[in-house]
């Protein structure tokens, strides 16, 4: 056997010696791992899906039967994707969706955690969420926050069952290793003091004034607890008349009054309209979106799957995969709610038209 044969079969041995040493220090050569390290674009390994709330709405149901919100901390039925598992708390992207729901008569103990929070509601109405010292009914539509750190329960004082869908930035803060959560344990443990109106924080900081003598607790934090549907549906329909954005229809931002910017630092919510027989342009965008059929019916397509959505039901467009929506029969309203904040701040923020449509 000539040298030039023996060499490489020597190498291979050296190097497999070598790769093998490094492992057992913990150190992978890059060269094994560039796939994953340098990419052209994003492999993402979450994929699109849908949950539809004529599924979802009879095991809420028996959720109701079966475990009570105090043995439960809070009783949500998390919406992971199917390619995470479920301590990823991954929908999609870094953001977390899961259904909540009350039955007549349920608290659901106060508490808070370094998570940030927000609920859009699905169905029922005259169930309470109580932040900081306020508390406001909620009714469907409605979307409310709870920002990081804020005492908050909810009370459903209703006759009948209430949902939401729950959206948190969990994802993000386990990645961040900075998780943190309390039980709220003065008086009964339960519910926390309300000493504001309902209301008072609209009054404060939501109707273009604000308190002169008073500083926010945290400006990228939204001081108002409650957007209410009523007035958020008006919103987009007194700009009916307008283009809009021609991948998205009449979309409006819900806003933190104090800076402009999204309702949560880490999270970005959208009410938008698509009118009769609208068909939207497809993009893509390395923000991840949890979508809500708030109103009406239509469908998206995604990449290559095709959803038919009808009112209640919830899908995830992950990030970089193309998309397009159309409404049916009708006109449509969806809620979605996307990671962009957290792109848009660090420079990670991409958008490109597609062209499966001129
Ligand atoms: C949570 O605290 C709430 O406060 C809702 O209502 C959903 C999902 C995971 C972890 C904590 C709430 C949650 C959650």
């Amino acid at each position: 056997m000539s040298a030039t044969t023996q060499l490489p079969n020597d190498l291979k041995a050296q190097r497999d010696a070598f790769h093998e040493e490094l492992k057992a220090m913990s150190i992978t050569p890059l060269w094994l791992n560039l796939a994953t390290a340098a990419q052209n674009e994003p492999k993402v390994d979450a994929v699109p899906h849908i949950w539809r709330w004529r599924d979802i709405k009879p095991m809420m149901l028996r959720g109701g039967d079966l475990i009570s919100p105090q043995e439960a901390e809070r009783r949500v039925l998390m919406l992971i994707n199917p390619s995470f598992e479920a301590k990823s708390a991954r929908t999609v992207g870094m953001i977390f969706g899961g259904i909540q729901f009350l039955m007549p008569g349920e608290i659901a103990d106060s508490h808070r955690h370094s998570p940030n929070a927000q609920r859009f509601i699905i169905e029922g109405e005259g169930s309470y969420t109580a932040v900081e010292g306020e508390r406001t009914i909620m009714k469907k539509g409605d979307f409310v926050t709870t920002p990081a750190w804020r005492w908050h329960d909810h009370g459903n004082e209703s006759d009948q069952p209430m949902a939401w869908l729950d959206g948190l930035d969990l994802p993000f803060a386990n990645l961040l290793d900075a998780n943190f959560f309390e039980d709220y344990v003065e008086g009964d443990g339960q519910m926390q003091p309300i000493y504001r109106q309902e209301g008072d924080s609209i009054h404060r900081w939501g109707r273009g004034m604000r308190p002169a003598w008073q500083e926010p607790i945290e400006p990228r934090q939204s001081p108002v607890l409650n957007y209410r549907w009523t007035d958020c549906r008006d919103n987009l329909h007194a700009l009916r008349e307008e283009e809009g954005s021609p991948f998205d229809g009449i979309i409006m931002a819900y806003v933190n009054p104090l800076n402009g910017g999204p309702t949560l630092p880490t999270i970005s919510a959208y009410l938008q309209l698509l009118r009769k027989g609208e068909h939207t342009r497809s993009h893509r965008h390395t923000s991840s979106t949890i979508y809500h059929v708030a109103e009406g019916g239509g469908g998206t397509l995604v990449g290559d799957t095709e959803y038919l959505w009808e009112e209640g039901d919830t899908f995830v467009i992950p990030s970089w995969v193309e998309h397009e929506h159309w409404s049916d029969g009708g006109e449509a309203v969806l809620f979605s709610y996307t990671d962009r904040p957290i792109l848009n701040a660090f420079g990670f923020y991409r958008e490109a038209a597609g062209d499966r449509r001129a």
